[in-house]
């Protein structure tokens, strides 16, 4: 072959691939999260995935990285606001330390069913909170559902405060839940969702709290053999972008996110209601003891959270607005 023909050649190769779709490098979008791919984190984030990646034609690729992978929620949100993630989806669990105003959530017995946390974050109340992490540089797109928050635990049976005394529980790294948890008479300890595990295992801590379907996708029944219903409080879920990264998107870009967050916080209500209703039977069969709680005493002993501290943050009215929602 001469060297005009090779020449030829080569530039109808680079002409091809300077046209095909598969030249266009995708942006490629970490997300974040440390529960697991068969829970509601990984249904929601799977939606996410396919919906944007749908809408931008694959110009944007999301690459899902669960299980704590990337760290603890605590770390991940810091991550976002430094730019170094640009998604995750966690719970509001850390988020009170960056955002005073997401403290609101997180007082014990305030809610009292699935919808009226979902009258409460779809209001003008949630849209605020969420609206306001820019402020921190976390976009909120949208709120998901974490779901309201069980006890589980190796000992006898929980079924009053008195019973907890001194029981090492592990809350997430937020001091209202561990003056909740103080109020209680236990004694807490704050900790990564990604240590509980071998905390448990190595009996370092005696329980842990949080909707009774993630004991069943974290294998939790094979460290705790109790489970308490306490309902003691309702844990939202975040989807959220990187503030930097949002403001480098373009109109037509911020809507896709936009429009799949919103069908990802959709399929995470649906996901958490269809596990959680089947995780009683699943923690039985696996040999879990389940027990129904009179919460009347758990509402009782927290009264003074509800009151001294939220006075303390200013919240008396926003808590009391939330409660009428009910
Ligand atoms: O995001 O840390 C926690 O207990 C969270 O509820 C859990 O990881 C789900």
């Amino acid at each position: 072959m001469n060297i005009i023909k090779t020449k030829i050649i080569q530039c109808a190769a680079l002409a091809t691939l300077a046209l095909s779709p598969l030249a266009l490098e995708a942006k490629t979008i970490n997300l974040a999260f440390t529960q697991t791919m068969d829970s509601q984190y990984g249904a929601a984030a799977l939606a996410f995935k396919s919906e944007l990646e749908k809408r931008s034609n694959h110009e944007f690729e999301v690459d899902l990285k669960p299980a704590g992978a990337l760290g603890g929620e605590r770390e991940v949100v810091e991550s976002l606001q430094l730019g170094i993630i640009e998604m995750t989806i966690s719970s509001t669990g850390p988020l009170g330390n960056f955002d005073k105003d997401v403290y609101l959530f997180d007082f014990p017995y305030v809610f009292e069913s699935y919808g009226h946390a979902h009258r409460v974050l779809d209001s003008d109340i949630g849209k605020g909170i969420l609206n306001g992490l820019s402020d921190h540089q976390i976009k909120g797109l949208a709120w998901g559902e974490n779901g309201f928050r069980q006890l589980t635990y190796n000992g006898s049976p929980i079924l009053k405060p008195e019973d907890l005394k001194g029981g090492k529980i592990r809350t997430m790294e937020n001091w209202v839940h561990l003056a909740t948890f103080n109020a209680l008479g236990a004694s807490p300890i704050p900790m990564s969702w990604t240590e509980v595990f071998t905390a448990l295992q190595q009996g370092t801590i005696d329980g842990q709290e949080n909707p009774i379907n993630l004991a069943v996708t974290s294998k939790l029944y094979e460290v705790q053999k109790q489970a308490s219903m306490t309902q003691h409080l309702y844990s939202p879920a975040v989807i959220a972008l990187s503030q930097n990264y949002w403001e480098g998107l373009n109109s037509d870009e911020k809507k896709w996110f936009q429009e799949s967050a919103d069908i990802a916080s959709d399929v995470m209500r649906k996901s958490r209601a269809k596990l959680e209703s089947e995780a009683f039977d699943e923690l039985t069969k696996r040999g879990m003891a389940i027990h129904k709680v009179d919460i009347a005493p758990f509402v009782k002993a927290t009264e003074e959270v509800r009151h001294s501290l939220a006075t303390e943050m200013g919240f008396t009215e926003k808590l009391a607005e939330i409660k009428a929602m009910k």
